[in-house]
């Protein structure tokens, strides 16, 4: 009988929930077919610098995928589903006064930290959860009752996350529960034909769209499923002469001279999809609802606090000022690779070349190294996401601006508080890069018989 190890369960839930998307969101196929096309025109201009960032077939099949739920509960049980697809919660984004408009939410991603587990299937879920007891938002009486509502729902059911345990404990599962597993996981975030309460969404929708989403319905569903390509730029003008109007810019660095650096996203707004209400006189109405839509990413080269640092300092001064963004990066950040790692701005893998010999170098430094060739730097993937752009994506996708008391105190969630919800360490991502890092110079250093 066969066995699926958790790395089999992600990539074949990656590739299900892919399936189940395209059919839900036909604008997603679209985006689909074209991102294939980008992908190859890129890997046919320059094969080299295409796989610079991961290998075709990794990029291919990269996605990632946003979910919203209303209680720490609900976070934890996502946790014990994640956890059997070998992705685990990383990075903390607090989206409560994001610009341009304050989110109720805070949020970490669930994936894959390591090289050899990202290199097969990197697939990773933003994963949102409500603030309810945030004022600045939620008065005490509606809190009170979006606490009852949520309280009466159920997301995933026992079965599941039964498998879901037995996964995550012994490193995958045997058939036919594995497929029972996937079954179960992916259903649960398919959109729900229950009927939506119209006056308590409404109500709710008042507040935030976003609150509605999460609070207004019974279930939670895949909100959107972003697909990774070499050339976003390109991307942005196929779609647009597809006949598909995108939002009106690309978030993150701009297309400039210089290397790609941590992410930059795009997206469309999905059509209106049909709902059934509950309506006020106990009838069943219909309408339909906005709620998802599709998004694009590029991804560049993770960067160093430093390097962070120098990003922020670059975007601030891009706000500030009415020259074009390409124009401020190029004058104000190094335009090459190199200059990135030798200034301590991006974090790099580090290789020996094959045949290089492996003693008598006790002395060398490694910048002789890599000048010799002897030893090789491959800038390391930004796997996270970006607050800013994320703010930016949820309010592309929100139908009103809802209304914020800022007198209110927020109600004191931070990753620490976040952990002890999942019942796991949120990991800070540039630990992560910099432990990879690390551990290669280490490997080659061991090689080579350095100091
Ligand atoms: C998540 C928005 C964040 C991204 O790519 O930055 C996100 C959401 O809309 O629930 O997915
Ligand atoms: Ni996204």
């Amino acid at each position: 009988m066969s066995t699926m190890t958790t790395t089999d369960l992600r990539a074949a839930f990656a590739h299900r929930l892919s399936t189940l998307y395209g059919r839900e969101v036909p604008a997603y196929t679209t985006l689909l077919e074209v991102s294939g096309e980008v992908n190859q025109r890129a890997l046919r201009r320059d094969p080299a610098r295409a796989e610079r960032l991961g290998s075709i077939d990794r990029v291919t099949a990269e996605r990632h995928g946003a979910i919203r739920v209303g209680t720490p509960t609900e976070l934890a049980q996502v946790a014990r589903i994640f956890a059997a697809m070998g992705m685990y919660p990383t990075g903390f984004y607090d989206l409560r006064d994001a610009y341009p408009d304050p989110i109720p939410v805070v949020s970490t991603a669930f994936r894959p930290r390591s090289r050899e587990e990202l290199a097969v299937n990197p697939f990773r879920v933003f994963t949102s959860l409500l603030a309810t007891g945030d004022r600045r938002f939620f008065d005490a009486d509606l809190e009170r009752r979006l606490k009852t509502f949520l309280a009466s729902r159920r997301l995933f059911g026992e079965e599941l996350l039964a498998l879901a345990d037995r996964a995550g404990a012994e490193g995958g599962l045997a058939e036919p529960a594995a497929g029972r597993f996937l079954e179960l996981a992916v259903g649960s975030f398919a959109l729900s034909a229950e009927p939506v309460d119209r006056a308590w969404y409404r109500e709710l929708e008042a507040v935030s769209s976003v609150a509605a989403d999460i609070g207004g319905v019974r279930s939670t569903h895949i909100n959107h499923l972003t697909p990774r390509v070499l050339d976003i730029d390109d991307l942005y003008r196929s779609m647009t002469a597809r006949g598909i109007e995108m939002i009106d810019a690309i978030q993150g660095p701009p297309a400039w001279d210089g290397p790609d650096v941590l992410l930059r996203q795009t997206s469309f707004r999905a059509l209106a999809e049909p709902r059934r209400f509950l309506e006020a006189d106990g009838s069943i109405g219909s309408g339909s609802l906005r709620v998802r839509f599709g998004e694009v990413e590029a991804r560049g080269i993770a960067l160093t606090p430093a390097g962070r640092t120098r990003y922020d300092e670059v975007t601030a001064a891009v706000d500030g000022s009415s020259e074009p963004a390409a124009q401020v990066w190029n004058r104000m950040l190094p335009t090459e690779e190199a200059a990135w790692r030798e200034q301590d701005l991006a974090f790099f893998h580090y290789d020996v070349a094959p045949g290089t010999p492996a003693s008598g170098r006790t002395e060398a430094r490694l910048e002789d190294l890599l000048r010799l060739g002897l030893v090789s730097a491959t800038p390391i993937v930004y796997e996270d996401f970006l607050p800013r752009s994320a703010a930016g994506i949820f309010s592309s996708n929100l139908t009103g601006t809802g209304e914020v008391d800022r007198s209110q105190d927020e109600a004191g969630l931070d990753a620490g508080w976040l952990s002890d919800v999942v019942g796991a360490d949120i990991a800070a991502p540039e630990d992560l890069y910099g432990a990879e890092q690390d551990r290669s110079l280490d490997a080659v250093r061991r090689h080579l018989g350095l100091a």
